[in-house]
């Protein structure tokens, strides 16, 4: 189907949803200057999210890590929402059941203005207390090495979830029946190879949803969905809007 029948079939599907999910990965920030975990421009100051991001990197020595995330947080306190992150908070107020699911931990969805979001792998503007499971969120740049908590004096980590955590069961229980109700589910600038969000596309089609994938590359993903459009994020999104 070339593009224009393609596009034209989203925004007919979209005018009769009554449910609308949307997944998005780290594509829709590429185009406000965050930079992706995998592809071209995929690292992290030449550290591999696979590495750092996790547990056992903490557990070793939580000053690189939180020096890590230090950078992050720099990095990203520059960076704005882009018109793919504004077109879903319109996208938000159309449909009576719309969700909105992230990989991304930058927090542009809600500086845009989305609401009904769920942040499946954390927020790296909160941090939360290894001791006491205080959360709070921070946005000192630096944040001192290492940070603890003001309640208990216990040593604060990112408020992310790393590789071998398991995800909020909240985050998780919203985003399965968000997929398991919509008509469309939109996936977004995600190369579809982390769980589990990136079994979300076969569970909604089992639902009988219209899946679509935008995305710059072909990914797993591309297999599984209905329709699927090669593209930046913020050319591509807002052409879709109703
Ligand atoms: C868990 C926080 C279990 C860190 C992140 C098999 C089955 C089940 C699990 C696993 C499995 N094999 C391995 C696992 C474990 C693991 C996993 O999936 N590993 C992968 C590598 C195989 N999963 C986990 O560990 C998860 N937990 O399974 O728990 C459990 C259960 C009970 C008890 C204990 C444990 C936790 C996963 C969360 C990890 N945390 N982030 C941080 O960010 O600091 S994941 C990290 O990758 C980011 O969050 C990121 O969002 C996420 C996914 O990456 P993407 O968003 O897709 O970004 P990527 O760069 O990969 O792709 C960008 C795409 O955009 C590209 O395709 C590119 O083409 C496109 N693009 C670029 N520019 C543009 C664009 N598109 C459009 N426009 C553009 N301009
Ligand atoms: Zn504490």
């Amino acid at each position: 189907m070339q593009r224009e029948r393609i596009i034209r079939e989203i925004r007919t599907r979209l005018a009769t949803a009554r449910g609308v999910t949307v997944l998005t990965g780290a594509g829709i920030s590429a185009d406000s200057g965050v930079p992706t975990f995998r592809g071209a421009d995929g690292l992290w100051r030449n550290f591999r999210a696979e590495d750092l991001a996790t547990p056992e990197a903490f557990a070793r020595d939580p000053c690189v890590v939180w020096e890590w995330y230090n950078w992050r947080r720099e990095l990203i306190a520059t960076k704005s929402p882009n018109p793919a992150h504004y077109a879903l908070v319109d996208l938000e107020k159309r449909f009576e059941r719309f969700w909105l699911i992230t990989q991304n931990v930058d927090g542009l969805h809600g500086a845009a203005g989305s609401q009904k979001l769920s942040e499946i792998h954390g927020n790296i503007w909160k941090v939360r207390c290894t001791r006491c499971g205080r959360v709070d969120e921070n946005r000192e740049l630096p944040i001192a090495i290492p940070p603890s908590c003001a309640a208990c004096g216990g040593l604060l980590r990112p408020h992310i979830v790393w590789f071998g955590e398991a995800l909020a069961t909240e985050d998780l229980n919203r985003s399965y029946e968000a997929l398991g109700r919509c008509e469309v589910l939109l996936i977004i600038g995600t190369s579809g190879i982390v769980y589990p969000a990136a079994s979300f596309a076969p569970v909604a089609k089992a639902a009988g949803a219209f899946v679509v994938e935008i995305n710059l590359d072909a990914t797993p993903n591309t297999q599984v969905v209905d329709v699927s459009l090669q593209g930046r994020t913020k050319d591509v999104v807002p052409e879709l809007l109703p």
